[in-house]
């Protein structure tokens, strides 16, 4: 029965039908599975499946965005369970899209997915300069700081906010990404690591917290 409820909460999710998952989301909970449960089995193996779906082309953006406000509506129904059921999140990363840039599809798709994986994400906006990300990874302490940029003349505020972070001594590991990017200019701006998409980005943030 709970397996039932909870793969029709999967279903739901990758069609993106917000309003059916919160309900069955209550459900679940009315019927005391557990929050761990609901999200591994149901919420965030839906968004990985969606995840794989998009980075093979087998779904588009749209699809994803409607998936993630899904996750979003039952993730409203957990929150407060989570802190009393006390489960860890699986790390903090905290994300913006960098100085100069206004651009946030691609960071928001990042942030949805590093949410539905089990992260904590602290989402700094957008025309996000190196002080901002500074102050955050002092206060947030997060394992990841993640930056986006769409825009070629603002790739540059990637290295300087690289370098900002690691002249203040912080220790975070970095990762870039965004349409103009590359891998080698990742590695010459000192990243720890690039993604070309939202769910190769959970992949590597998942790589980088394990080493
Ligand atoms: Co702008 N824009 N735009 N724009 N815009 C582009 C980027 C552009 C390529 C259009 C073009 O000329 N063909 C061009 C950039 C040229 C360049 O520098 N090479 C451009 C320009 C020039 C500009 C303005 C300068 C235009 C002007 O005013 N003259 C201006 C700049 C404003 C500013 O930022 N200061 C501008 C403004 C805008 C709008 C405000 C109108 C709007 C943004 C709305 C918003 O974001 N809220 C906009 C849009 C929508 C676009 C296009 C059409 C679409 C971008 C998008 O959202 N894609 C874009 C052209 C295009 O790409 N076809 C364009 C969908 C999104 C899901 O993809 O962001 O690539 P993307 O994210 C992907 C991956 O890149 C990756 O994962 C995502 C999902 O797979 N990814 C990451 C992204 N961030 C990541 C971070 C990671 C990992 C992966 O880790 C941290």
């Amino acid at each position: 029965m709970s397996v039932e409820l909870l793969e029709k909460i999967r279903e739901a999710l990758m069609k993106g039908k917000a309003n059916d998952v919160k309900v069955m989301t209550e459900e679940a909970v009315a019927q005391k599975i557990s929050v761990g449960e609901i999200l591994d089995k149901a919420l965030i193996s839906g968004m990985s499946i969606i995840g794989e779906k998009f980075k093979n082309n087998q779904v588009y953006v749209p699809e994803v965005l409607i998936a993630a406000r899904a996750m979003n509506a039952a993730m409203a129904v957990l929150k407060p369970l989570l802190k009393a059921a006390d489960i860890k999140s699986k790390g903090i990363i905290c994300i913006g899209t960098v100085k100069g840039d206004l651009h946030d599809i691609g960071k928001n798709l990042v942030r949805m997915m590093l949410e539905g994986a089990g992260y904590e994400v602290i989402d700094l906006g957008v025309n996000v300069d190196a002080q901002k990300f500074l102050d955050a990874a002092k206060e947030k302490k997060p394992q990841v700081v993640a930056m986006s940029a769409l825009l070629t003349t603002t790739m540059g505020s990637m290295k300087s906010t690289i370098e900002a972070l690691k002249n203040a001594g912080i220790k975070v590991k970095f990762i870039v990404g965004g349409a103009p990017l590359t891998e080698s200019f990742a590695k010459e701006i000192g990243a720890d690591g690039y993604a070309p998409d939202a769910a190769s980005a959970v992949d590597l943030v998942a790589s980088l917290i394990a080493a």
